[in-house]
């Protein structure tokens, strides 16, 4: 029971990923090698319910095929052009996304970090150039236990050891306050050099916590009374994810910024984006950011689609329903090893109450072995995030191998 079986032919893959790789993961030992909708399946030819989706990358379900279509199309017309050229395909993607959004501009990124390095320099630039706060002095407020991304600056307002120990000197301008904690931010508010709050409507790697109702609209409404921006890091709660086009949606909030990534592309490759009005998106003025893929004709393209995809088979209505049922039955379970079911939409994590450390990983590996993928964070918490197309019926056997796979304890 609960071993770690790795076959003779996955075992070569492994070897070299380990000899010639940097160490930078501990992923679980699966050795996936192909996709379909809410399935993987292994080199051995084992087929598993994914229930990560790259972390919010794959709701649309892995392969999707008008998203693959549209991404082989563009790929032999066209791919890159760089930005010292147009091409054909950006404007007519920027139109559509920001129309959907409610946005008179976007900027065209590759991965979330860099969307939101893009953000922030934004909101430097317009603390400058239109708050008027004085050089140098622009603070902008983040959370506790956040989750931005890797580079030097998103980690310098890092809390998680793991994320920045040795990393440093680290860029300063940031303040920490405790997430859902409107008091904290009322009071870091009364600064006048702080020019924005960067939040994640729900924080995905501290283990899916979701904050009090109304905390999303009330801490909007406190940066509007302090003419400081509400940027949203949507990376990884929008795109359907949560039960709405975007989680902000949930509370009818508008974010001064949003930053889409992940799922933008549906899995395909890396395209972030940055959406704000032209008092904030024109303070950027030719020459002053950008990126040699950013923006890329085949970006564009599998970005329109992606954006189709969801809103064609209403992901985010799916989310909502099939995440309220998930939850219900993962309660009903009565599992005295699941301390908390928490979640928004497909979003959701369980707490493991076991005395052993390693409880959360011992589980998923017996998911795994039964057929279910997912990865532990932080030693007791389980992410549970499947792409957005599954159905009900699956969702019952998922269901029926969690609960089998609790047997281990
Ligand atoms: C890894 C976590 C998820 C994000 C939010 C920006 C980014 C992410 C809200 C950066 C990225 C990923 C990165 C991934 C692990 C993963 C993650 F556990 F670390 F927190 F999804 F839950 N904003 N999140 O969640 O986007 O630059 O990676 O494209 O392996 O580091 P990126």
């Amino acid at each position: 029971m609960n071993t770690i079986s790795i076959s003779e032919k996955s075992r070569r893959y492994f070897d070299l990923e380990d000899q010639y790789g940097a160490h930078n993961y501990h992923p679980l030992p699966v050795m996936l090698t192909r996709g379909k909708g809410v399935y993987v399946w292994d080199v051995d030819g084992k087929r598993y319910y994914d229930f990560l989706s790259a972390y919010s990358a794959v709701n649309q379900g892995h392969c999707h095929p008008k998203i693959i279509q549209t991404f082989v199309e563009q790929a032999q017309r066209l791919t890159l052009t760089s930005r010292a050229f147009h091409h054909d395909v950006l404007g007519e993607f920027c139109e559509y996304i920001t129309q959907l959004f409610g946005y008179d501009k976007v900027l065209l990124m590759n991965s979330g970090a860099e969307g939101v390095e893009t953000a922030l320099k934004l909101c430097r630039k317009w603390a400058y150039q239109v708050k008027g706060i004085a050089e140098n002095r622009a603070k902008i407020i983040v959370c506790e236990n956040n989750f931005h991304g890797r580079t030097i600056s998103i980690v310098s307002f890092s809390t998680d050891p793991a994320s920045k120990n040795n990393y440093g000197p680290f860029t300063p301008g940031f303040e920490v306050i405790p997430y859902n904690d409107l008091p904290a931010l009322e009071k870091a508010l009364q600064d006048k050099d702080v020019a924005g709050f960067l939040v994640e409507p729900v924080q995905g790697e501290a283990g899916v916590v979701v904050p009090d109702e109304g905390y999303i609209s009330k801490a909007f409404q406190y940066c509007k009374d302090a003419h400081v921006l509400f940027i949203a890091d949507e990376i990884q709660t929008g795109l359907c994810r949560t039960g709405k086009m975007l989680c902000c949606d949930h509370e009818n909030v508008h974010p001064d910024m949003l930053i889409l990534g992940k799922a933008l592309s549906g899995g395909t490759m890396p395209v972030s984006a940055v959406l704000a009005d032209d008092e904030i998106m024109l303070t950027i003025k030719p020459g002053e950011h950008g990126s040699t893929y950013g923006g890329n004709p085949l970006a564009c393209r599998v970005g329109i689609t992606a954006l189709q995809v969801l809103q064609d088979e209403k992901m985010a209505e799916n989310a909502e329903k099939s995440g309220k049922y998930f939850r219900e039955k993962l309660n009903e379970l009565h599992s005295p090893h699941i301390r908390t079911v928490r979640g928004k939409g497909l979003l959701n994590a369980i707490v493991i109450d076991h005395e052993k450390g390693d409880a959360a990983w011992d589980l998923c590996i017996e998911m795994k072995n039964r057929g279910l993928i997912a990865k532990p964070t932080h030693e007791d918490k389980i992410r549970f995030a499947p792409p957005l197309v599954i159905t009900k019926e699956q969702l019952d056997e998922c269901i029926g191998i969690i609960r089998e796979s609790l047997h281990i304890f």
